[in-house]
């Protein structure tokens, strides 16, 4: 039974409705993307920093895949994995996905205090040590790491920019590498469509310059059903820096936008932090 849900109301499970899927999670106490208020979160020095093994692979990327509700990209299997940042196990990384809004700055499923960025990229890696289908089962089987992506005009001009008279702040590699994932867009418009990745770009090249040791933690869920509470989340503190007209060919070169899932209720977690 192909069970249809989306993120608006033009299906029959739109988002209030996920928890009556079948064998469905979603309506649980761990759920994710949550509101991360500053305010709240306990600092602690045991969120030390991350191993990012291969993520410097620009072999790593095997496809890109419109599912209907995100374009993920496949990587090889068995090739990067992350650890340390008080993970406690090894995880290999299976994919990377997106969400994005509209034409409106709203795209991210996180959001810190009351803003919302343009899109969020989630880097989704499983415990080394478990199947996928065991580690959907447990409350760490999975490590996802949510950067927020926000465009560079936000910041051109500004008094802490670089350059004079508006220079991106984007590096060669990290600018290059975007425009060739995105370049994909357009083959695989339609739900499905998948293309074989054949450019020579890396995940430390998306990533670019962004600060990879600042970052909040908290235990939730997979953010679509069936919304597992299997997630031992990271998200960190600083946005990657993208041009406005590449976020745009998400909403653009797609058809569908808006794909992020409404935040839920903290009930009794507590959101930790890097220490200053
Ligand atoms: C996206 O988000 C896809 C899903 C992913 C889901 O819809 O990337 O992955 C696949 C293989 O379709 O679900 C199990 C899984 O990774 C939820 O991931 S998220 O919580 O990071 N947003
Ligand atoms: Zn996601």
């Amino acid at each position: 039974p192909n069970h249809h849900w989306c993120y608006d109301d033009h299906c029959e499970y739109s988002p209030n409705l996920w928890p009556s899927l079948p064998d469905s999670k979603c309506g649980g106490q761990s759920q994710s993307p949550i509101i991360i208020t500053t305010d709240d979160v306990q600092e602690d020095s045991s969120l030390n920093s991350f191993t990012f093994t291969n993520f410097n692979d620009k072999h790593a990327i095997e496809s890109i895949i419109n599912t209907g509700h995100t374009v993920m990209c496949v990587l090889k299997a068995d090739t990067v994995e992350v650890s340390g940042g008080a993970l406690g196990h090894i995880y290999s990384t299976l994919q990377f996905h997106f969400h994005w809004g509209s034409r409106s700055s709203d795209g991210s499923e996180h959001m810190v205090n009351s803003k919302r960025y343009p899109m969020e990229i989630h880097i989704v890696s499983k415990r080394k040590d478990l199947t996928l289908e065991d580690a959907i089962q447990i409350a760490d089987g999975l490590a996802v790491l949510g950067f927020f992506i926000e465009s560079t005009e936000t910041t051109k001009g500004s008094a802490n920019s670089s350059g004079f008279g508006g220079t991106s702040s984007l590096s060669n590699s990290t600018s290059d590498a975007w425009n060739k994932l995105t370049a994909y867009l357009t083959r695989i418009k339609d739900i499905n469509d998948k293309a074989n990745f054949t450019d020579e770009i890396s995940i430390d090249d998306l990533l670019g310059i962004v600060n990879r040791h600042e970052y909040y933690r908290y235990n939730g869920s997979l953010t679509t059903p069936t919304c597992n509470e299997a997630v031992v989340w990271t998200v960190f503190k600083e946005p990657i820096k993208v041009d406005n007209n590449l976020i745009m060919m998400f909403p653009d070169e797609l058809k569908y936008h808006d794909v992020f899932r409404p935040t839920q209720p903290h009930n009794d977690r507590k959101i930790y932090s890097t220490s200053a």
